[in-house]
């Protein structure tokens, strides 16, 4: 079990018991968000109805569901844990509490490997029709990622060009997909330091394809399949490793054609959006749409200007909007929870979406508007709006169609005289941190051990860890607080920053990607070590180093993966003894359940900020947030206030970092191995 300093607040329960969870949904304004909350006044005021009313109409929310206990798994039920003993502690087919929160839990695992992945497998696609000419509008943007990956995966290069060379790497990443055997996938394997390949093997949840991954989690959750919490929890475990194996796959790939991220500026809120140019808003996933509307809006300034316009404003939601900011620096218009109050500004001409996290509720905003939604994707339509089919065979034609229209409907906003409403609030934001971009950083201080930089900061005490921000918005939690006061209660505490997702579109919105965020927020140790990197990069970079380092989208969390490997390589223990957290404020999708599963198995104590539905049954409860821990490393930390969450974190890297540096005393001064244990 993980041990605290301070047992009387750090333990595993959170400090807000669940009767006590109070919300008011008389009060709809749940955010910090000053654009937000004033395009809220806005749609108060012209009755547009978004996230936050439908939020308010459905309290109270079902408390069986909330924790995990209601099962919809066949239709005998819905059954519902409604005592503790006797016939209403089972479902009608005799499923207790933890088989009904576990069975629940891993399917939402699955139904976050089977996003994840099916995303990666499109960019493989479109790599492997590349290769085969079928696809001319891309190209290798960055050979020497391509060469890195061969040199990963044991490829030779001999003899190759590069397009063979990665037709072959492709179909290594395709049989990861679907291969039958039971060896490990290559594409988790290549990326995993020595000690967890033997925990995984030890525990028996090395995933042996991804797709066979999904398919047994849904199958051992069938109706009279698998009822022991602990045989599902690990089977979902397995699962999320195929989750971070289709992540790594996209990443990868994505960087491959489209450029491996370098340190960019740009902004970020809704006064990004600009009404004298034609709004094109780029939602959803994958870089493989929103790469080319970015390239195509390129061409087609001049056709804008024609117009009336002042040119095209390209601006990004959610992970693909992440995509676009890493690689060009396109403006953020906002995160997941303010998609629809994008569109109730009047100003956007089109939103053109691919997979995931695009709410239904767009459509009845944009109807307000005449603003265009386009879907591109045949698994990923919304009813009223238009389907541009995404044809990657005439990507760019495809692309210039879609700004076409944006062209159009912005002639129609014009002529109509129509008023916008767009709040004139924006930050300054840097991202662009790849784990290459990051270890460039590192290398301008020690060129030949780059992540000692890192290391060495965190064993002499000027940093006390590394915590991954990840995850997206709930409307649980007061839409970005738990954020920004996680970023900036970790920053005071010396806490090496780095992130993805909806959580760094948080930290873009309220400033805290900026050097000004820094000088604010940061602890001394913290602040020298920002400086020295800045101070020893300065002529390449194009400002002075954020608070918190931007490292991509949700797939690119596989980056964050990397980097605590190779931190344990360079430190030679298992990743259990880093001393790296992760946090998910305001999670919400099982995106992120398959995420901070893998997480966690990965050795990495990782705080969720809204409640997953666990709390119904102790037993799986105990598993995650104690257990876990001695098997694996990892545990959930599941708080929702945080201040306390913030405590628990910090208190999490104190203890290994007190005892890594404790070992590694011991081992000096004794000439013995370092100790392993965590
Ligand atoms: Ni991640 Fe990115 Fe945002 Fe959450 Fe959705 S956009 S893939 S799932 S909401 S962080
Ligand atoms: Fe009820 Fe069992 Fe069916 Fe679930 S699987 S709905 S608990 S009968």
């Amino acid at each position: 079990m993980p041990r605290f300093r301070d047992t009387s607040l750090l333990n595993s329960k959170p400090s807000v018991p669940r009767k006590d969870r109070k919300k008011n949904p008389k009060d709809i304004k749940r955010t910090i968000d000053p654009a937000a909350l004033e395009m809220l006044d806005h749609t108060q005021e012209c009755n547009i109805i978004t996230a936050f009313d439908r939020w308010s109409a459905q309290q109270p929310q079902c408390a069986f569901g909330y924790q995990g206990i209601c099962c919809r798994i066949c239709f005998a039920g819905p059954c519902r844990i409604k005592s503790d003993e006797g016939p209403g502690s089972m479902g009608i087919c005799g499923a207790r509490d933890y088989t009904i929160v576990a069975r629940n839990a891993i399917r939402m695992m699955a139904g976050g490997c089977s996003a994840h992945s099916d995303h990666a497998r499109e960019v493989v696609n479109v790599v492997l029709h590349m290769c085969e000419g079928h696809a001319p509008d891309y190209k290798i943007t960055d050979p020497q990622k391509l060469y890195r990956l061969a040199d990963k995966l044991g490829v030779s290069r001999e003899g190759k060009s590069d397009m063979e060379l990665l037709k072959e790497v492709a179909e290594i990443a395709l049989a990861d997909f679907g291969k039958q055997d039971e060896k490990p996938l290559s594409f988790l394997w290549a990326n995993l330091c020595e000690g967890r390949k033997q925990k995984y093997m030890d525990c028996d949840i090395v995933p042996r394809a991804i797709d066979r991954e999904v398919v047994e989690v849904m199958h051992r959750t069938h109706v009279g399949v698998d009822a022991d919490p602990i045989n599902l929890i690990f089977g979902g475990l397995k699962c999320s490793l195929a989750d971070v194996t289709g992540e790594q796959i996209a990443t990868d790939f994505s960087d491959i054609l489209f450029g491996t991220p370098k340190p960019v500026m740009s902004e970020a809120n809704l006064g990004v959006i600009d009404p004298e140019k034609v709004n094109v808003v780029v939602h959803g996933h994958n870089p493989i749409l929103s790469d080319m509307v970015v390239a195509a809006a390129k061409e087609m300034e001049e056709e804008a200007k024609a117009a009336g316009a002042a040119g095209i404003q390209i601006s990004g939601i959610c992970c693909t909007g992440n995509e676009v900011l890493m690689r060009h620096g396109i403006p953020l218009a906002t995160s997941y929870m303010a998609q629809e109050l994008a569109l109730a500004t009047g100003a956007v001409d089109v939103m053109v979406v691919d997979v995931q996290c695009i709410m239904p509720g767009i459509r009845n905003v944009a109807e307000c508007f005449n603003t265009k939604i386009v879907t591109t994707i045949p698994i990923s339509k919304i009813p009223g709006s238009y389907h541009i089919p995404f044809d990657e065979s005439r990507a760019m034609d495809c692309a210039k169609e879609i700004i076409r229209l944006g062209i159009e409907t912005f002639k129609v906003r014009k002529e109509s005289g129509r008023p916008v409403k767009v709040p004139q609030i924006k930050s300054k934001c840097m991202a662009g941190f790849s784990l290459e971009a990051l270890l460039d950083l590192f290398a301008a201080i020690n060129p030949e051990r780059p992540l000692r930089v890192l290391t060495d900061a965190i064993i002499n005490g000027e940093l006390l860890g590394v915590c991954l921000l990840a995850g997206c918005n709930n409307l649980e939690a007061i839409y970005e607080k738990s954020h920004t006061e996680i970023i900036k209660g970790l920053a005071q505490n010396n806490v090496f920053l780095v992130g993805t997702g909806c959580v760094m579109q948080a930290a873009a919105k309220h400033g805290l990607l900026t050097y000004e965020g820094v000088e604010k927020y940061a602890g001394p140790g913290l602040k020298a070590f920002i400086d020295r990197l800045y101070e020893a990069n300065k002529d390449k970079l194009p400002d002075k180093l954020p608070l918190a380092f931007h490292m991509g989208s949700c797939v690119d969390n596989s980056r964050v993966f990397n980097l605590w490997n190779l931190m344990a390589e360079e430190m030679g223990v298992d990743v259990p003894k880093v001393p790296f957290v992760a946090s998910a404020p305001e999670a919400m999708s099982e995106k992120a359940v398959a995420i901070g599963s893998w997480v966690l198995v990965n050795g990495i104590p990782t705080h969720v900020g809204t409640m997953p539905p666990l709390e119904g049954s102790n037993l799986v409860w105990s598993v995650v947030t104690c257990i876990a821990h001695d098997v694996f490393g990892g545990y959930f930390i599941l708080e929702t206030d945080p201040e306390v969450a913030v405590k628990k974190l910090v208190a999490a890297l104190e203890y290994r970092a007190w005892k890594l540096r404790i070992h590694k005393k011991a081992a000096e001064e004794y000439g013995t191995e370092l100790c392993q244990a965590f």
